[in-house]
């Protein structure tokens, strides 16, 4: 067998991604992959890492995302290709995003024999995935059942320049096979979200030249046209079309001896109607128009070349850091909407059928702030995503007995509640367990509140506040008021029945400090938010006070919840208690655990983990770092020191939550505790690339990825924002020599070139 770094000899192809070398300074080796610089190489096929290598090797351009299968298919494969918007009904939690026609299918034949990897012999095998240009390649080289050594390269793309095109390209060279190829370039109708099928069979047929496929969603009734066209070189070639039902195949066959190769392109083009009244048409009309598949990869290198100037993280000393750090801002690039503001970042992106594609607050204080700080436009898209599904989030309060607007703990297309009721047990005799977060989870309003004053600091995009934030600040400011409660005992206002960050603790939970700053806050703000308006758009002003039935009355109740609301801090200590009663929970010492491969929960049982000390995430120090930004309370240096020791021995912070190493990254930074910002950091940044939890297979760890650049950025970085802009104060993990990224502040570009030695601040 050949090692995957002796394949250089192999890459004879056409490959657009050959013409530009990839700088190879320096590369680690972990879980079957090399890390570089800028790609990831997997270097042997291994059947039992299939569906987690399936979301790593997922690619996609905003529009849509398609899971790493591979194009002659696997037995047990779980390929998907999910659009965003493309929500269709289900059982139990509602609505999910329907697996989309497959676009990827080629199926080869030599002489008969079909190309697969579990059949035959591999004797070399590499995959690739170049972050700098999205381009997924594959290079096999392959013994049939019958002898013949033939090498194919596949690659793949979805071009991030237009987001309706897509690209896939084989080259197959024979080594010793003589004989006819015969190659299938198929659109699969038929995708199912694990066995339940979302599509009607339209119609399909011959395009010129192409095939075309036109299916619709069962309930949701949205239409999707793909087309494809096959085109062969290096080789004459007449090409069919078959029109099996929900699976148009183009075919073709060529002559080929050993030492000679062909290569067939497959364009690819997809709308929906949530773009277009007709899109089998304009799936057909984009085909036409479409460039070779050469031209369509430069634009698309383009487009990315153009992206990573704005978003990209230089690390230097620690390869596998650097890749990881590129890696997981790939993979959220490819799931950011460039051109729909009516969909949102959902917690396993666009890559698997983990939480259905529902959004979580992961997206607004998890992934946003990479956006907001690197390509605003974007995070203006997601935050007006909640602007449209505001009537949702009204008809939630509502039907929970409340005023204004209420976001959904998970959300879809509408914005109403999505969070299924129930789960199922795995044993067979449990009892169903109900889901309490979509009633007690509410702090998901005020960080969406968060997340839009955040994009309003950084951009002064005063237009947007003025059409689409203020609304949504003011509305859920609203509702906040009829969910307090006054506790005319003490005198002051309370949260009662809500789960806080941490979901270990579901029952009775009244006064979460998390929840509670977060709403005192973003009442702070809402009443900011009321006066600039009055004070700069009167009009606006007096129209949304009308639409929401907004009067001073109401300014003056948030002022006096402000003023009233109860914060479990005890200035004497400096300990913020999690919620009421916290502190009298029996109390746990995770280091005699230690040894343990699952969550605390899953040992101690729902019930056991309630009772303790033990959190599945930061809570309090969760609240620390988003207080920390603009240095508000209950944030000082000593609160913060006090409380991480306190709750983080408690956090259960490698089997809980995927939410809390990078957030744990940043606050050990920032008390100089590098061993543990870094442990904390690696955690987070491997979650999906060596799969550290076991689950990445459902998709990739979107919030994960966010915490990632904020650890980088404000751990790392130490970035402070001042008036007069963000401000770096080092702490570079001891093996890095460099770390280098860009902020943009305010109209300009902020750029940071961090060395260890002489930890400059900002240039
Ligand atoms: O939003 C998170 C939550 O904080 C922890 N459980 C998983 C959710 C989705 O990622």
């Amino acid at each position: 067998m050949i090692k995957a770094q002796d394949l250089s000899e192999f890459h004879q192809t056409p490959n657009p991604s050959q013409s530009r070398a990839v700088q190879m300074t320096e590369t680690v080796s972990a879980c079957s992959f090399i890390y570089t610089d800028w790609a990831l190489i997997e270097t042997q096929f291994d059947p039992a890492q299939l569906h987690h290598k399936e979301t790593v090797f997922t690619i996609g351009n905003g529009y849509l995302g398609s899971r790493g299968s591979f194009e002659e298919g696997y037995p047990r494969a779980v390929a998907a290709t999910l659009i965003h918007g493309v929500f269709d009904d289900v059982p139990v939690v509602y609505t999910e995003l329907a697996n989309c026609p497959d676009w990827l299918p080629l199926m080869i034949t030599f002489n008969g024999e079909r190309f697969r990897l579990d059949q035959g012999e591999i004797l070399a095998y590499e995959r690739r995935l170049d972050l700098r240009s999205g381009l997924l390649s594959r290079a096999v080289r392959w013994r049939s059942p019958s002898g013949s050594k033939v090498d194919l390269n596949f690659e793949r793309f979805a071009s991030l320049a237009d987001e309706h095109a897509l690209g896939v390209r084989c080259q197959i060279s024979s080594l010793d096979f003589e004989g006819l190829v015969e190659v299938q370039a198929s659109l699969n109708g038929y995708s199912e979200n694990k066995g339940f099928n979302h599509w009607e069979q339209v119609s399909q047929g011959k395009a010129d030249p192409g095939i075309w496929l036109q299916v619709r969603t069962r309930n949701s009734r949205i239409e999707l046209g793909m087309a494809a066209r096959l085109t062969v070189s290096e080789a004459e070639s007449a090409i069919e079309v078959s029109n099996v039902p929900g699976y148009p195949t183009q075919t073709t066959t060529v002559q080929l001896s050993p030492g000679q190769s062909v290569t067939v392109d497959k364009v690819v083009t997809v709308f929906t109607s949530r773009q277009v009244p007709d899109p089998i048409q304009a799936a057909q009309t984009k085909l036409a128009e479409l460039p070779a598949y050469p031209d369509l990869f430069k634009a698309n290198e383009r487009a990315w070349e153009e992206t990573w100037r704005k978003s990209d993280v230089v690390i230097e000393g620690d390869i596998s850091a650097q890749l990881a750090i590129r890696y997981n801002l790939f993979q959220l690039i490819i799931c950011a909407p460039r051109h729909d503001e009516q969909v949102s970042i959902a917690a396993k992106t666009l890559s698997g059928f983990g939480y259905r594609g529902h959004v979580f607050w992961d997206t607004e204080i998890f992934i946003l702030p990479f956006f907001i700080y690197s390509q605003p436009a974007l995070a203006r898209n997601m935050l007006t995503y909640r602007y449209h599904t505001l009537d949702g989030a009204r008809r939630k309060a509502k039907d929970s007995g409340y005023k204004g607007a209420m976001f959904a703990w998970e959300s879809a297309d509408t914005g109403d509640e999505v969070t299924p009721r129930w789960a199922l047990p795995t044993d067979p005799y449990g009892a169903d367990i109900r889901i309490w977060c979509r009633d007690r989870e509410i702090h998901i309003s005020a960080d969406v509140a968060y997340a839009i004053w955040r994009y309003w600091q950084v951009t002064r995009d005063d237009a947007w506040m003025r059409d689409y934030g203020a609304e949504i600040i003011l509305d859920t400011a609203v509702f906040w008021i009829s969910r307090v409660e006054l506790n005319t005992k003490d005198e002051r206002y309370e949260i009662r029945d809500v789960i806080g960050a941490d979901e270990y603790h579901e029952h009775d939970i009244h006064n979460n400090a998390f929840t509670n700053r977060m709403v005192q806050w973003h009442l702070e703000k809402a009443i900011l938010v009321y006066d600039w308006l009055h004070a700069h758009f009167p009009e606006n002003a007096a129209q949304l006070e009308e639409k929401l039935q907004l009067t001073s009355k109401q300014r003056s109740r948030w002022q006096d919840i402000v003023n009233n609301l109860w914060i479990p801090y005890d200035s004497k200590t400096g300990l913020i208690e999690q919620f009421d009663g916290f502190f009298n929970l029996e109390d746990i010492d995770l280091r005699e655990y230690d040894s343990r491969t699952q969550s605390m929960q899953d040992i101690l049982g729902m019930e056991g983990a309630s009772k303790r000390q033990v959190l599945k995430q930061p809570d309090v120090l969760m609240l620390l770092y988003l207080m920390r930004e603009s240095q508000e309370f209950p944030y000082s240096l000593e609160t913060l020191k006090k409380n991480w020791n306190y709750y983080a021995p408690r956090t259960d912070i490698t089997y809980g939550s995927s939410l809390g190493p990078a957030m744990h990254a940043i606050l050990a930074a920032d008390l100089d505790l590098s061993e543990e910002a870094y442990e904390r950091f690696m955690q987070a940044a491997m979650v999906d690339l060596e799969n550290v939890r076991g689950n990445a297979d459902s998709g990739i760890h979107a919030a994960s990825c966010g915490g990632l650049w904020q650890a980088l950025v404000f751990g790392f970085g130490g970035v402070q924002l001042t008036q007069d802009g963000p401000i770096a104060t080092p702490h570079l993990p001891p093996k890095w020599n460099r770390l280098k990224f860009k902020l943009y502040w305010r109209g300009d570009w902020h750029e940071f070139d961090l060395r260890a030695d002489a930890k400059p601040p900002a240039l």
